[in-house]
């Protein structure tokens, strides 16, 4: 079951800055930051509230690390912005088999390790209106 917004995710150009912005304007601090080379992103967690099931909600901010990483790809194409949402499980396993089976794509075979050991795996933004969406398991929590 899918309990909670766990972050969005938003692309940019320059990871430093970007933080910088959302101390500046909102008064957001950097909870958590990682490069993910899998994933070919450095990117930072703000958190920004706790959640009833135990997790919390993030801002994911996200710097590609490679020219050919997906983000890269996606900000040639679209510019700075909002790049995908997640939700958060205790099941990532058994919560995308059963969206696999409503005829949703899960990008991935087995889900894979995302921020702060999290596992996660990704919808394809085509079957879901347009919006890339993750769904994650908190290596902490469980949930
Ligand atoms: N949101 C909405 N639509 C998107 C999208 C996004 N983030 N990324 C791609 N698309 C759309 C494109 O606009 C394109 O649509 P059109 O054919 O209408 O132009 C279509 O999907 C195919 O896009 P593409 O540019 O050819 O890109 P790919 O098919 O190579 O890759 C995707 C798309 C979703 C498979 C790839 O981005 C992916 O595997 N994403 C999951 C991993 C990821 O995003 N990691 C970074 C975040 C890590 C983290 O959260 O921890
Ligand atoms: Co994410």
């Amino acid at each position: 079951m899918l309990t909670r917004i766990d972050h969005i995710g938003i692309a940019c150009f320059d990871l430093d800055k970007t933080v910088e912005f959302y101390r500046a304007t909102y008064g957001f601090e950097v909870f958590h930051s990682e490069v993910n080379e899998e994933q070919g992103v450095r990117e930072a967690m703000l958190k920004i509230n706790d959640t009833g099931d135990g997790g919390a909600s993030y801002l994911q901010l996200l710097e590609p690390t490679r020219e050919d990483s997906t983000v890269a790809k996606w900000l040639a194409k679209n510019g700075e912005g909002v790049h995908h949402i997640a939700f958060g499980t205790a099941d990532v396993d058994g919560d995308a088999a059963d969206i696999k089976s409503k005829g949703v794509r899960v990008l991935y075979e087995e889900p894979r390790i995302g921020s702060m050991g999290s596992r996660i795996t990704f919808l394809h933004p085509k079957d879901c209106g347009g919006v890339l969406t993750e769904l994650v398991t908190s290596a902490t929590t469980g949930h």
